[in-house]
């Protein structure tokens, strides 16, 4: 669980930061160079830049922030300034070299395990707990989740592998859904020693009571939404949502296409069966909101995956995960790039919430019908470039991280958001349902 022993955080942001460039290192390595400067799609930066941009902001907040350093490169911080460029520019810039990134975020990171040895992780605000530590950890492994995007989109045989999850010893039989007594509950975490500032402070809801799907919604049963016509039919959708469909003619998920009576899927560089048992991936939020209504459902909100997800009714109180305050552990989620898919819907009973629900934490992100905003009492912190500046704009919040997500940068606090339109992310959903509240006839 958390701990607030400054020894302990050190080891465990040394830790979290070799581990964060093992994976970085592995997307980088596993292609040649030349696959490093080019751009697999629009959507994406270089890898080559993400791999740069990870050494800055790592020099920017544990050696100059942290340290008082001068800045190593100063000439190279606007190029790796995510707001200066939007991703389609990133191949034109002059962009340091494969070779010369690597050396830069290897310098940085020599220099930055010294600040982490010699730094006291308590008296100031940025350093608590290791607070700056834990959070450029988390923005390694937020880049490495970003370029395993990249190798999703890329062209060509697969340059990753990895054993596939264990397929269910027995299928799953528990309830389709269940049901989330209504009550306040404690939302955020003013405890959480890496939570980042969107997660934060602490407080209370009132949750209404409501049904919430037990797993992921799966490729079979969004297949059943595909052949029941789903995409040729405007009642399910919002209007910006069938404006989408219609301008880009969708008829199924990215990356699947019908060929020859079979549902086909691109899937890291191999074609495969869309496999029915696993929770569907690389859906926008408008198909998932549309798939919910044509199932007489809808989303679930932001506080009611967390209230799934973290409440205990026995201890009347939330917990960091839904089976307790333990970090994830390989029985538990599906988590760090193990598996590069998800594991099929009702796998890792270990992992599941005190009400029964399972694999809210990994296997696919889940899209919320919250907007991103900020919680009462919110204090940007360190950077308002991190959450403040997205608070109110065309975002949904997606809850619970993914396969593609490591552990360092997941928690049932942790916040994701995008544009309801995209589908390259590790995004799927889950639906709920509003209960009648108690007494209701
Ligand atoms: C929280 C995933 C939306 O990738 O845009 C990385 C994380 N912020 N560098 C993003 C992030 C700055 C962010 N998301
Ligand atoms: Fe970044």
């Amino acid at each position: 669980g958390p701990t607030a022993d400054p020894e302990d955080l050190r080891q465990r942001a040394h830790a979290a930061l070799l581990a964060a460039r093992d994976r970085t290192s592995l997307l980088t390595t596993c292609v040649e160079d030349a696959e490093l400067t080019a751009q697999h799609s629009p959507l994406m930066s270089p890898l080559v830049w993400d791999l740069a941009h990870i050494g800055n902001q790592e020099e920017q907040w544990l050696l100059r922030a942290v340290a008082g350093r001068d800045a190593m490169r100063p000439e190279i911080d606007p190029l790796y300034d995510a707001f200066e460029h939007p991703r389609a520019e990133r191949p034109a810039l002059p962009l340091l070299a494969p070779a010369e990134a690597r050396h830069y975020a290897a310098e940085v990171r020599g220099r930055a395990l010294d600040v982490l040895e010699k730094t006291p992780l308590h008296g100031s605000p940025l350093t608590d707990a290791g607070f700056a530590f834990g959070m450029i950890a988390q923005h390694e492994q937020q880049h490495d989740e970003t370029m395993l995007i990249t190798h999703q989109l890329r062209a060509g045989p697969t340059a990753l592998t990895a054993p596939d999850p264990a397929p269910l010893d027995a299928p799953f039989t528990g309830p389709a859904e269940v049901l989330v007594p209504g009550g306040p509950f404690t939302m955020g975490t003013s405890t959480e020693p890496w939570a980042l500032d969107n997660e934060r402070p602490a407080h209370h809801r009132l949750v209404p009571p409501f049904f919430i799907d037990t797993t992921p919604v799966t490729n079979a049963a969004y297949l059943r939404f595909i052949e029941d016509g789903g995409y040729d039919e405007m009642r399910w959708w919002t209007p910006a949502g069938w404006a989408m469909v219609r301008q880009n003619q969708l008829t199924a998920p990215l990356f699947w296409r019908h060929e020859g009576g079979q549902w086909l899927r691109r899937h890291f560089g191999t074609v495969e069966q869309v496999p029915p048992d696993e929770p569907v991936l690389h859906v926008s939020w408008y198909e998932a909101d549309a798939f919910a209504r044509w199932a007489g459902r809808r989303l679930p909100s932001e506080e009611e995956w967390e209230k799934a997800a973290r409440y205990d009714p026995g201890s009347d109180r939330s917990m960091r995960y839904p089976w307790g305050d333990a970090d994830p552990t390989p029985e538990r989620a599906n988590l760090g790039q193990r598996h590069l898919r998800p594991a099929p819907a009702g796998s890792y009973p270990a992992g599941e919430s005190p009400l029964g629900v399972r694999q809210l934490i990994g296997d696919v992100w889940e899209w919320t019908t919250s907007g991103f905003l900020p919680y009462p009492g919110f204090a940007a912190f360190p950077y308002r470039e991190y959450s403040d500046v997205f608070f109110g704009g065309d975002y949904k919040v997606l809850r619970g991280g993914a396969f593609s997500v490591d552990a360092v940068a997941c928690r049932g606090t942790f916040r994701n958001w995008d544009h309801p339109v995209r589908r390259q992310i590790f995004a799927g959903f889950r639906t709920a349902r509003d209960a009648a509240p108690a007494g209701a006839a």
